[in-house]
């Protein structure tokens, strides 16, 4: 598994002949004019890549595909190119075109999904243009199909509801940080013991960050901030990761080389628990508040507050400091947010080691819904430290995200 480095969004390709319906139907799953659509057969030429949110099911990639009954040389080499993205495929979707019906490049694709074990959800498109009998096209599939029309939106939701049915189950349980390491490699693990540490134990996003480098036979060495330096000092090879405690953040980029990966156990979760690219988004919204905006700081849970609590105190403070006297910050704790999320020009979460991952998604998704970007505490305390530059370098998609 460590070669192939799994993102935690579900890849869904989208598959079928030349102009069927496959871009259209991807404006429709994401209510947005992203892929390309015309009626000339054979637009889509290139497998097209584009990260997204599909509500409710949360972050996908959504693979447009070429047709695949094109013809000629060119046509077998597009033809080529989408079977290979059938190795990066959670799920496929196979469009069928009623206009001309189940075709011989139908059958063969759909063996061809089958034969990789990759789940296939199979759909019958423009049923606002004809009247189609699903138990035919059925029968000559050998496959459930689900009649759509990407022109009107029918069947959308149900299609989607499929798509959650099918989605395989590690879609939930992403790793947070075995696909990053290789059998063997250096862990370091920074753990602060401040007045802010519990008394006698780790805290949850430790136990689970060793347990997972564990179950990917790598090695941890757990140290604090004030050895970190002796503890790289004394190693014949270079670790393959540094991962801090966010609030030793500065110390801890100062201490590391340049070409040694770090990051912290909040952007590591961020990931883990819900969709990196998406908390980034959030804090570049940190840029544009202005004194008299509204934030909210939401925790997930109702634990007992420290003395200089994250949550409380020291994100405030920071947030005064940038943006002046009258910033209007108010805090939520528990399973709820507040009934009036869309007056908050921003969100800034826990890192939700209480609540799972598909808890925290919907909490993303919540405020999407609402037009309110959202960030979490741990990318928060990295970008208010300037490094959140170099934490996300481990992460190429949500680096991309914070430079565009
Ligand atoms: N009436 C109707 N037209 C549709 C529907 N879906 C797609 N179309 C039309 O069918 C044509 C082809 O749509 P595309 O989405 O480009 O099809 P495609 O499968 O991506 O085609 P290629 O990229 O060429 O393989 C366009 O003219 C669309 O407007 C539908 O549900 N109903
Ligand atoms: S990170 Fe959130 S869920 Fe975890 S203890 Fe803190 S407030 Fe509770
Ligand atoms: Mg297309």
């Amino acid at each position: 598994m460590q070669d192939t480095p799994k993102s935690n969004r579900l890849h869904i390709a989208i598959v079928g002949r030349r102009n069927g319906g496959k871009s259209s139907l991807i404006n429709a799953l994401t209510n947005q004019d992203i892929a390309l659509v015309s009626d000339i057969p054979g637009t889509t030429t290139d497998p097209v890549f584009k990260a997204m949110e599909i509500l409710p099911i949360g972050p996908c990639m959504i693979i447009d595909t070429a047709g695949l009954d094109d013809t000629g040389d060119l046509g077998e080499l597009r033809i080529r190119k989408t079977k290979e993205v059938f190795n990066q495929t959670d799920l496929a979707i196979l469009v069928i075109d009623p206009l001309v019906g189940v075709t011989a490049s139908d059958i063969e694709i759909k063996r061809e999904i089958e034969s990789r074990k990759i789940p296939l959800v199979g759909v019958v498109n423009k049923s606002d243009l004809v009247d189609i009998d699903l138990g035919v096209m059925e029968k000559q599939l050998g496959l459930a199909l689900i009649k759509v029309s990407a022109a009107t939106g029918r069947g959308i939701d149900d299609l989607k509801e499929r798509i959650i049915q099918e989605a395989p189950l590690d879609f939930e349980e992403p790793y947070i940080v075995g696909d990053l390491i290789r059998p063997g490699d250096f862990c370091v693990l920074v753990v602060p013991i401040d007045s802010a540490a519990p008394k006698g134990r780790l805290i949850l996003p430790q136990v689970q960050t060793i347990r997972d480098i564990l179950d990917h036979a790598g090695v941890s060495i757990v140290v604090r901030d004030t050895e970190l330096r002796e503890a790289l000092n004394k190693l014949a090879e270079k670790p393959k990761i540094v991962i801090t405690d966010s609030q030793a953040f500065a110390r801890v980029a100062a201490d590391t080389p340049d070409d040694v990966g770090m990051t912290s156990f909040s952007i590591l979760y961020a990931r883990y628990k819900g969709d990196l690219a998406e908390l980034i988004q959030g804090a570049k919204a940190i840029r544009s508040l202005q004194p008299g905006d509204k934030v909210l700081i939401a925790e997930a849970c109702t634990h007992h507050r420290q003395a200089d609590d994250i949550g409380k105190y020291q994100i405030p403070r920071w947030l005064k400091q940038q943006v002046g006297e009258g910033l209007d910050i108010q805090w939520s704790s528990g399973m709820g947010y507040p009934e009036n999320l869309e007056e908050f020009k921003l969100i800034i979460h826990c890192g939700a080691c209480m609540i799972n991952r598909r808890q925290m998604l919907s909490r993303i998704r919540m405020a999407r819904q609402k037009g309110v970007p959202i960030v979490n505490y741990g990318v928060f305390l990295a970008y208010a430290n300037g490094i959140l530059d170099r934490a996300l370098k481990p992460f190429p998609e949500a680096d991309r995200a914070f430079r565009e």
